[in-house]
């Protein structure tokens, strides 16, 4: 299996924690955004979204963090990540799509303003420009022009901070009886929304989690797992550009 992911992208980190704590081997492809190499032809060829993470399991392309996992649940069930109940089941899938249709979103502006910002500003501007025009995706592309041009303003960052607030809220209410999102078993809702509350740390929330006792020792129970260790970067390093990008 190859993975073409980001180290610092939240939806690749989903997809290599569940890669590890299946304990499936791959080769990983690493794409720095910061120097738009996900708008390299071949990866388009790949994505025409431009968008990481993407998987290549025996020849056959997989997009959307979100579907990998559970192509690879199907595919590699020998560590289960869901319950076998039907229920159970439609509870994780429920969080799933919270996940993807909240937090994932949310987390981008304000990880924008505090990481592709002053990266951004580091550059040419009609260069980062021309390659930003290149972007398919016409919401990223706004976002990263808004990013380029006047900066993301406090203003901008309100609706993603309720968002990613209700989110710990709503975590906390479901780990005030339980180990784990949806019971006593880790699953992919665990590993799918843990990206989204370590870059709390990065945008300086984490405080939120800190007053939510349950979320707090969720966390740490997560941090705790080799698979975290492997497929996360340090909480909060998302400023420091590692010599590898
Ligand atoms: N819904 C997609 C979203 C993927 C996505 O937004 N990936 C980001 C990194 S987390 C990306 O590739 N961004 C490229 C860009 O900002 O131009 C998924 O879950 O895989």
């Amino acid at each position: 299996m190859k993975l073409y992911h980001s180290l610092h992208s939240t939806c690749s980190q989903k997809v290599r924690l569940c890669l590890e704590e299946k304990g499936l081997s791959w080769t990983g492809h690493h794409l720095n955004l910061r120097k738009f190499e996900h708008l390299h032809a071949e990866f388009l060829k790949l994505n025409p979204q431009g968008l990481v993470p993407v998987l290549i399991d025996q020849g056959r392309v997989l997009t959307e963090s979100r579907i990998i996992n559970e192509y690879l649940e199907d595919q590699y069930p020998q560590v289960a990540l869901m319950p076998s109940d039907p229920y159970g089941k439609a509870q994780v899938r429920l969080w799933s799509h919270y996940i993807e249709s909240g937090p994932s979103e949310a987390v981008k502006m304000p990880s924008f303003a505090k990481n592709i910002q002053p990266s951004l500003e580091k550059m040419n501007r009609d260069e980062a420009i021309e390659f930003i025009k290149k972007i398919p995706n016409p919401q990223i592309r706004d976002r990263w022009m808004l990013a380029a041009t006047q900066g993301i303003s406090q203003q901008d960052l309100i609706a993603s901070h309720h968002i990613l607030e209700e989110m710990v809220t709503r975590m906390n209410t479901a780990l005030s009886h339980q180990q784990w999102l949806c019971g006593d078993q880790l699953t992919l809702a665990d590993l799918e929304i843990a990206p989204f509350v370590q870059r709390l740390v990065r945008i300086d929330l984490f405080h939120w989690v800190q007053s939510h006792p349950p979320v707090l020792d969720w966390f740490h129970r997560i941090k705790s797992r080799t698979a975290f260790e492997t497929a996360m970067p340090q909480a909060g390093s998302e400023g420091h550009i590692p010599a590898n990008e």
